[in-house]
Formats: C-alpha cells, sequence, structure tokens
C-alpha cells in the first residue's frame, strides 16, 4: 500500500505527534504489520496493522478482547516501574473505537516498544522462561471482572476438533480416506479419553480461564539484556482450558524433529524441555492452578499433538482447504508426525506424572 494511504489510516486514531514514515515491520504470517514513525522525540512511534478478517471474523469480539486484557494487566503492574514497556497499549480510533474499517479492510495501532528483542531458539532455559511468563500472564487474567469471546470459535475444543473430523471422513471429498484409515481408527481409539477435559469441564470440574493460546518464545518481548518484558501477539487470547497454554508450548517445543518431519525417526517427546517448562509453568501459574488443573498436565502434553494431529488429517481427507501445503502429502506427512509425537508422549505419561508430583 502506498504511503499516503497508510498515513491517511494512521490520521484515524488517536495519536501523538506528526507521522513522518510508514514502513513494514516484521514478518507474521496472520497480519500486516507497519512501524509508524513520528516526528517530534517526544512521542512515540507506533505499530500500524492490518488485520487478518478472514481468520478473525469478529474484530469488535477480538479488539474488546485485547483492550480488556491490556487493561487489567496495567493494574497488576500498577505501581511498578516501566508499565508502558511491560504492557501493550492500542489506541482508539477517533470515533473511539480500537479499530478502523475502510473498505472492507481492518487496521488497529499501539504504541510501539522501542530498544526489544525477540529469541525464537528453543533450549530447556528458554522453555523455563516461556513457561514462567505465560503462567503469570494467566495468573493476572485469573480474576478478569468481564466476560471474554471467542475469537475464533472452539478454537480447542476437542469434541468439536473429532466431530470435524468426523465430517471429513463421511463427505471424503478428495477421496483420500482409503490411504489414512489405519490412522483415523488409531485417532477414534482414544477419543474417549482425550475428550476428557470437555468432559470435566460438563461436571464443573474444570475451569475455562484466560488463556493466550499461541504459547511461544516469539510471542514474548525481551529487554536487550534478556529480561522478559511483555506477551504479544494476543488476537487468540480467549477462554479456554490452562491446558491450551500448557499443551500447544509443549507440541511445538517438545518435538525433536519437525512439526511435518517426514522421518518419523526424528520425531519424540523431549522430556528435557517438558521439566523445564513445567518448572516455570507451576511457578508463574502457581497461585490459582487447582489439583484437577495440575493433574492433567500431562493429558495436556498428549492432547495437542492428538488435536493437531485430527486437525491436519481432517484437512488432508477434505482435500487442504485450511493450512497451506508444499506437496500433495503435506498435510497427511504433518498429520503422522503429530501422531508419533502423540505416541512418545503417551509414552512418557508416567515420567511426567511423576516429575509433576516431585515439583508440588
Ligand atoms: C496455525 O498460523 P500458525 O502456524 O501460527 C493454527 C494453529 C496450529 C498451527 C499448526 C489460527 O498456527 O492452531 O496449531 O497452525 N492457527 C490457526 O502449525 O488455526
Ligand atoms: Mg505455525
Amino acid at each position: 500500500m502506498e504511503q499516503k494511504d497508510l498515513q491517511q489510516i494512521v490520521a484515524q486514531f488517536d495519536i501523538r505527534g506528526t507521522v513522518s514514515d510508514v514502513k513494514p515491520l516484521g514478518n507474521g504470517l496472520i497480519n500486516t504489520t507497519y512501524k509508524v514513525t513520528t516526528a517530534e522525540a517526544d512521542t512515540p512511534d507506533y505499530v500500524l496493522q492490518h488485520i487478518n478478517n478472514a481468520i478473525f471474523p469478529d474484530v469488535d469480539i477480538l479488539m474488546g478482547n485485547i483492550v480488556a486484557v491490556t487493561d487489567h494487566v496495567r493494574t497488576k503492574l500498577a505501581g511498578q516501574a516501566d508499565i508502558e514497556r511491560r504492557c501493550l497499549r492500542f489506541i482508539p480510533a477517533k470515533d473511539g473505537k480500537y479499530y478502523h474499517c475502510e473498505g472492507g479492510k481492518y487496521w488497529r495501532v499501539m504504541v510501539f516498544i522501542p530498544d526489544t528483542m525477540s529469541m525464537s531458539e528453543v533450549t530447556p532455559e528458554t522453555s523455563r522462561i516461556v513457561g514462567e511468563t505465560f503462567g503469570q500472564f494467566q495468573s493476572w487474567l485469573a480474576d478478569i471482572p468481564v466476560e471474554l469471546g471467542e475469537t475464533i470459535k472452539d478454537f480447542h475444543n476437542m469434541e468439536f476438533r473429532l466431530w470435524q473430523l468426523r465430517e471429513a471422513v463421511k463427505a471424503n471429498k478428495s477421496g483420500r480416506l482409503g490411504e489414512v484409515q489405519d490412522l483415523v481408527d488409531a485417532i477414534e481409539a482414544r477419543a474417549e479419553e482425550m475428550t476428557k477435559g470437555e468432559r470435566l469441564y460438563r461436571e464443573g470440574k474444570l475451569p475455562k480461564r484466560i488463556c493466550h493460546c499461541d504459547t511461544k518464545v516469539d510471542n514474548i518481548l525481551f529487554e536487550k539484556n534478556g529480561d522478559v518484558l511483555c506477551v504479544i501477539d494476543l488476537d487468540t487470547v480467549m477462554p479456554n482450558f490452562v491446558f491450551s497454554d500448557f499443551g500447544d508450548y509443549l507440541r511445538s517445543a517438545a518435538n525433536t524433529g519437525k512439526e511435518d518431519d517426514p522421518n518419523l525417526e526424528n520425531v519424540s517427546f523431549n522430556m528435557d524441555i517438558f521439566k523445564a517448562f513445567t518448572e516455570g509453568y507451576l511457578k508463574g501459574a502457581a497461585a490459582f492452578l487447582t489439583p484437577v488443573e495440575i493433574e492433567n498436565l500431562p493429558y495436556a502434553a498428549k492432547l495437542f499433538p492428538y488435536m493437531q494431529t485430527v486437525r491436519f488429517l481432517a484437512d488432508y481427507i477434505d482435500g487442504d482447504l485450511y493450512y497451506k501445503t508444499q506437496y500433495p502429502e503435506h498435510n497427511l506427512v504433518r498429520s503422522r508426525a503429530q501422531w508419533k509425537l502423540f505416541e512418545s508422549a503417551d509414552q512418557h505419561e508416567q515420567e511426567m506424572k511423576d516429575f509433576i508430583a516431585a515439583c508440588r
């Protein structure tokens, strides 16, 4: 987009200072991001984002959640130094809404936090930090006074994901069912066990809390000296079981192979990452976790590779409608790699339980 069009969009927001430049920032896969520089020395710079409305259809829910969350986190940080560096701040548009819509496109603006760094390497040390940071984040949000909406409906609902797979199997749109029947059967054999979260919820034994739902080290901003500043990328923040943040981090970080590893021998569940992450998480989330939540963390570690197997496989049978693929069998390769990770986590279940018992 042209500079003058971008500047005209920024002008719809209640920012301070005179915009001198708008240029692309970062390489996010979902939203398109720009850095907005202001001319004056005493005004902040800003981040302008085009919101991906196809993935997040309800922008009112999306921005309502994000503003409620950042406002609440700021109350937790009250009186501490550097609050503006430790929590994102979104800027309303001139009409008071936290987004601006023009020509069917949705935009938002937040304050740019200068002099930060990101990390992407997964080590036991970074995993411990991620665990504690997201545990702390959940902890701050455990008493948020407003109800948040689901920005992606039933995002981590295992019963819903199985329903989607069963619909895909019934329709067999791609004609691929024959070659994956073994995996469908293996999934079905564990379905009862893996939908335990939804059952506990219906029985009133498991709460939904506010979770980040995209737990990774890339979604934390750090000071240049390595101190944690804040959690970013808040689009998927929504009510879920705490399992979402715990399990989805381990699904990617504790995999010794790649998410789509064609060589299943590379794929296994890394207990060193599990242990470091779990120690950090239990520390960060200690203030609110219930015994049922803690007991079921090993279930969470199994749930996410299981759920991702189901999601990739349903998409394969549907003919690759959701996930971008690089070759025709890609979603199947992904499914088999996630299944292998699930099996490996399953084999470590007792060890996970023992470790958690020893931590408590
Ligand atoms: C998608 O776009 P990305 O890679 O952050 C998906 C996640 C899956 C992941 C699997 C909105 O996340 O739920 O776990 O792919 N996000 C959405 O790689 O569906
Ligand atoms: Mg990804």
